[in-house]
């Protein structure tokens, strides 16, 4: 059982509701995972108003009802919380519960909207994105599931922000959200909440916390890096106090509102540090990352590097091993860039894998119907139906775990996997901060250069077998979406697909994704690089990256 809050305050503010005037502020769309824009640009006057109002106004039937707010400690956080609480009084919700010092991981919010069954959370965050003044912010609302809000809504909201003409907020002080407890604003209750403790008590209910204490204590070793983002205080309470990794395992564990000048990104680029630390002889045994606001993580051997690809499928064959998941899994689900390692998993199990468009929010209706029990991005996300984000930590206890009861390396694990099951050489190159207009032109050029691609048509060793741009019908509600990735898929199972990002607050980002398959056990020791360089040469050829970037290599490789 959880621990429940000890609530000592008890304040009343008697605040008056005040409607004030505003007109539309344009392109308050939501993108893959909520509203992303520099600092500045949420610092407008009115720019935040708007799109919380405007959120509110998507909604029916909130009144009286309970609203979860947190963030990942970025700069802004906790002003921005401030703004939130009393504009939810003034439009009338009965409850908000807020994590201490305005923090709550993206995960955590997810636990926290399902266990307190509140009508809907704001989870303040642009994740990986930098942060600190001239950093990035973010806004997302999360629906009762827990999850984030599915297109319709994100819709929904986006046509309120164009049409808005006043938002409601209550002219009162700010709220000392420092310490845990109870303030009554207006009619609407504020609770102020251990931001760990309800995540804390979900994990324990999913894992074996015996065995993976019993795996510290023979001496096994572990470095996670919070990247001084968000996940510090719930690696310090989960890995060292419950589990019992020695003190010192987590690293850049307080939160800092500007990452420490940071990108907490946990990749093989921006997680530099701890790549260095697993790439000693006598480095720790198991090496994990997560990023600004909980939900990614980077799983790491010694001198080993797991994709996240390969992670979802290791999880998969190897979760029967694990309490919350030893009756065995009712599906997979997998973002179509994502590699196929888990559908041949899946195959192996006698279950499906689905495959959505990119983002967490379309594993919402896969997970409430009971369709897929765990699922994964390739972008360093992996999740199950515990809660409905993807979640950082999990994923590392979840590898605990596995370690616990096989009493191997990760190393040995992964091997052994694609022995079984064939390896996915994998990597995604990203050419970060082109110009708009460039990105547009090349993306615009590919389609052109799609219409004349025919099954058939060779690339060296590579035949084409299809071409498309993903679209996705939702198996729960029928919904459609479409233009979700460029992709080419040739007959030896290998595949490159072309996107632009959805996260980015400025200049685009081309995603080049690419995978082959290889089943002969004697080629697995190839670098991934190597192995897919002649697919590389063929995305160029393709897309013409080098002519419309002008550059010649990617700025992230993962
Ligand atoms: C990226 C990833 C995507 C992920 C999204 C949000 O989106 O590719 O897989 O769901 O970030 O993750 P995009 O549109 O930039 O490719 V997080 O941790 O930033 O909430
Ligand atoms: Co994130």
């Amino acid at each position: 059982m959880s621990k429940t809050y000890s609530l000592p305050i008890k304040k009343t503010f008697n605040p008056i509701r005040t409607q004030m005037k505003t007109t539309p502020f344009e392109g308050q769309k939501p993108g893959t995972s909520g509203l992303r824009k520099k600092v500045s640009v949420f610092q407008q006057p009115h720019y935040l108003e708007n799109f919380v109002q405007s959120i509110f106004d998507s909604l029916d039937g909130f009144q009286g009802k309970t609203l979860v707010v947190g963030g990942d400690g970025r700069y802004y956080n906790k002003t921005v919380t401030q703004t939130i609480l009393k504009m939810a009084a003034a439009n009338g919700f009965g409850r908000v519960l807020v994590g201490q010092n305005a923090l709550l991981s993206t995960p955590a919010a997810s636990v926290v909207i399902r266990k307190h069954q509140a009508f809907g959370g704001i989870i303040l965050s642009a994740s990986h994105n930098p942060g600190g003044p001239n950093g990035d912010f973010g806004v997302k609302y999360n629906i009762s599931n827990g999850g984030p809000a599915p297109e319709k809504v994100t819709e929904a909201i986006y046509e309120c922000t164009k049409k808005i003409t006043e938002y409601r907020i209550t002219e009162t002080a700010d709220i000392d959200l420092s310490q845990l407890g109870e303030i009554q604003l207006g009619e609407m209750k504020v609770e102020i909440i251990d931001p760990v403790a309800d995540y804390a008590a979900l994990m324990e209910q999913l894992f074996d916390f015996y065995k993976i204490n019993a795996l510290f204590q023979s001496g096994f070793t572990l470095c996670f890096d919070a990247m001084h983002a968000i996940t510090g205080p719930y690696a310090r309470v989960i890995l060292e106090e419950k589990l019992g990794a020695p003190a010192g395992s987590v690293i850049n564990g307080v939160p800092l509102e500007d990452f420490g000048g940071g990108h907490p990104d946990p990749n093989l680029t921006y997680a530099d540090d701890l790549v260095n630390i697993l790439s000693g002889n006598e480095a720790p045994q198991f090496g994990a990352a997560s990023d600004g606001d909980g939900d990614r993580n980077m799983i790491l051997g010694r001198r080993f590097f797991v994709t996240p690809s390969d992670s979802l499928a290791v999880l998969a064959a190897n979760a029967h091993l694990v309490p919350a998941y030893k009756d065995g899994l009712a599906g997979l689900a997998r973002s179509m860039p994502t590699s196929a390692a888990a559908d041949h998993v899946a195959k192996a199990l006698g279950i499906a894998c689905f495959e959505t468009p990119t983002g967490w929010k379309f594993f919402g209706n896969l997970l409430d119907a009971g369709k897929a029990t765990l699922c994964g991005e390739e972008s360093f996300g992996t999740g199950s139906n515990h809660i409905r984000e993807k979640d950082g930590l999990w994923a590392v206890i979840f590898w605990l775990n596995i370690l616990a009861e096989r009493q191997q390396s990760v190393e040995n694990i992964v091997r052994e996997h694609w022995a079984q099951y064939g390896r996915h050489f994998y990597s995604r190159h990203d050419y970060e901060g082109i110009e708009a207009k460039v990105a547009q032109d090349l993306m615009d050029n590919l389609s052109q250069t799609f219409n004349f691609l025919r099954k058939g048509q060779s690339f060296g060793t590579h035949v084409v077998e299809y071409r498309d741009n993903f679209s996705y019908t939702d198996p729960v509600d029928h919904s459609i979406s479409t233009n979700q990735g460029m992709r080419v898929g040739f007959e030896d199972g290998s595949r490159i697909i072309f996107r632009l990002s959805g996260t980015g607050t400025d200049a685009a980002t081309l995603r080049v994704y690419l995978e082959s398959f290889e089943e002969d056990t004697t080629q697995h020791g190839l670098d991934a690089q190597d192995a897919l360089a002649d697919l590389i040469a063929v995305a160029d050829l393709i897309a013409g990256i080098k002519k419309y970037t002008g550059r010649d290599k990617p700025s992230v490789i993962t």
